[in-house]
This record gives C-alpha cells, structure tokens and sequence, in this order.
C-alpha cells in the first residue's frame, strides 16, 4: 500500500534497523523503543488490523508469533521473560495500519497495561 509506513520499510523506501527478514516477514528495531528491546515484528502482505485477518491469514500470523520466541531467545530476553503486544485499532493505541506485534523485554512489565 503506497501510504503505509510498514510497507514503505518492507520496500526498503524507509531504513530501518532490521532484526530478521525472509520472504513472508520483517524484524526491525521500533523507532520510538519503550523497552530496551523493542522489535516490530510484520508480515509483508498489507493486512491493516487483527480485525482484517482472514483464514487464509493464520499460517503467517502463527510465523510471526514463532519468530518472535527466537528473536526473544536471541535477545537473551526469553528466561526473564517478555511481552507480545498488538495494538488493534485507535482505543488500543494502533498507530500503524499494518499488523504487527511489538516484542518488548529487558525490563519489568506491569499488569493491567496502560
Ligand atoms: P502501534 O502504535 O501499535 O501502531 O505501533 C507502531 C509502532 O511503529 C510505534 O511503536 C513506532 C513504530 N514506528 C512508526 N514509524 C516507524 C518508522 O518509520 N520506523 C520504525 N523503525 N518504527 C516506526
């Protein structure tokens, strides 16, 4: 989608730090970290919000959740433990209309969220 940030990254438009890439996904460093690890992890079809998903959809969504347990394991986050965030749409804070998931760790995490 020619206005989308995310896929502006995928094409390489935007730089980003990436973290991992392979034909179905992309790993980068988040611009704005709130955590000492902050990895957006995406798919590169353009799907706007977790309400969007389709069946067809559930294979990449069930790669990005295995690829962010190794980028965890990579990061030396995963014994400590770490948090999988998606943000879907304005009331939860989704600022990107690209799916992705926030993989943050290297601090304590709090419970209810903000
Ligand atoms: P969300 O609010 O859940 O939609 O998260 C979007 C995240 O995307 C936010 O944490 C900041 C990050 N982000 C937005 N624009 C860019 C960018 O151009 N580069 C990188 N690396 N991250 C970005």
């Amino acid at each position: 989608m020619e206005d989308c940030i995310f896929c502006k990254i995928i094409n390489g438009q935007i730089p980003s730090n990436k973290v991992y890439e392979d034909e179905d996904l992309l790993a980068f460093e988040d611009v704005n970290p709130v955590a000492p690890t902050h990895v957006v992890i995406i798919p590169k079809k353009h799907i706007e919000t977790l309400n969007d998903i389709q069946e067809e959809d559930a294979g990449v969504l069930a790669s990005l959740l295995l690829r962010a347990q190794s980028i965890a394991t990579e990061k030396e986050i995963a014994e400590d433990g770490y948090r999988i965030v998606l943000n879907c749409m304005p009331g939860a804070g989704q600022s990107v209309y690209h799916i992705h998931f926030h993989l943050l760790g290297g601090r304590i995490f709090h419970w209810p969220p903000g």
